[in-house]
């Protein structure tokens, strides 16, 4: 369908501009990053790149390993990496994102701090010019466990809205991190200054990480419904 087509485009363009030889590259999570990871292994075997992958959740390590005759990946994030990729379940006009749809924003944003060049692809459903417009289901905060009722009731009273466990779809109780921990999905109520909330939600005791990635996106590759790629820096 168009938003999975929307996503392919995304991520061929991503790995065709921004990973060579002997490269260092972070692999995010999610669907959109699939495609990506398809081209990265398409581009290794044709081209016969020395690529190690930094993978940021069992999800792409599994599926790294499936193809592992193409691609090795290390598990502990290096210094430094040439280049890191990933997904995003919003972006706003300055870029700033809401990842965590996946559960793996702690790891994700590890990466990403480490990584030379982040950038992100999407479908044009994620273009959006204020947080909150396109994506309803809140930031992703993950938390330690025996935190999660006093960070969300802090969050609530501090910030407004409701930041509420995130609830496992197949298996019984909350969602549990690849780090075992649970995540709050704080469905905010109105545009915030994302940098001073990012800090003030990060500073909760039990706060792992949050799901706003504030100035760290060097550039967004969107696929758009028309068959082309917006690229916004
Ligand atoms: O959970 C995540 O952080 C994912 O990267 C998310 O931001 C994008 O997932 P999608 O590509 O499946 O929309």
């Amino acid at each position: 369908d168009m938003a999975e087509e929307a996503k392919k485009l995304a991520g061929y363009a991503a790995v065709d501009n921004h990973v060579q030889n002997n490269q260092v590259v972070g692999v995010g999570s999610g669907s959109t990053i699939v495609y990506a990871v398809d081209r990265l292994a398409e581009r290794v075997r044709q081209e016969k790149l020395n690529i190690v992958c930094v993978p940021t959740s069992f999800q792409v390590s599994v599926r790294m390993c499936l193809l592992s005759a193409v691609l090795c990946s290390s598990s502990l994030t290096p210094y430094q990496l040439d280049v890191a990729i990933d997904g995003a379940d919003e972006v706003d006009a300055a870029l700033t994102l809401i990842k965590g749809g996946g559960g793996c924003l702690t790891q994700e944003k590890i990466v990403a701090s480490c990584a030379k060049h982040f950038i992100v692809i999407a479908d044009f459903r994620k273009d959006s010019s204020a947080l909150g417009q396109q994506w309803k289901k809140g930031v992703p905060i993950e938390v330690i466990p025996m935190a999660y009722v006093p960070v969300s009731r802090t969050i609530a009273k501090r910030f407004g809205g409701e930041a509420v466990l995130r609830m496992a779809v197949s298996k019984a109780g909350p969602v549990v991190t690849d780090n075992s921990n649970f995540i709050l999905d704080w469905k905010f109520e109105h545009i915030h200054n994302w940098k001073e909330v990012n800090i003030a939600i990060k500073m909760i005791p039990g706060v792992v990480e949050t799901g706003l990635f504030v100035g760290m996106a060097e550039r967004v590759y969107f696929g758009m419904e028309d068959g082309n790629v917006g690229v916004r820096d």
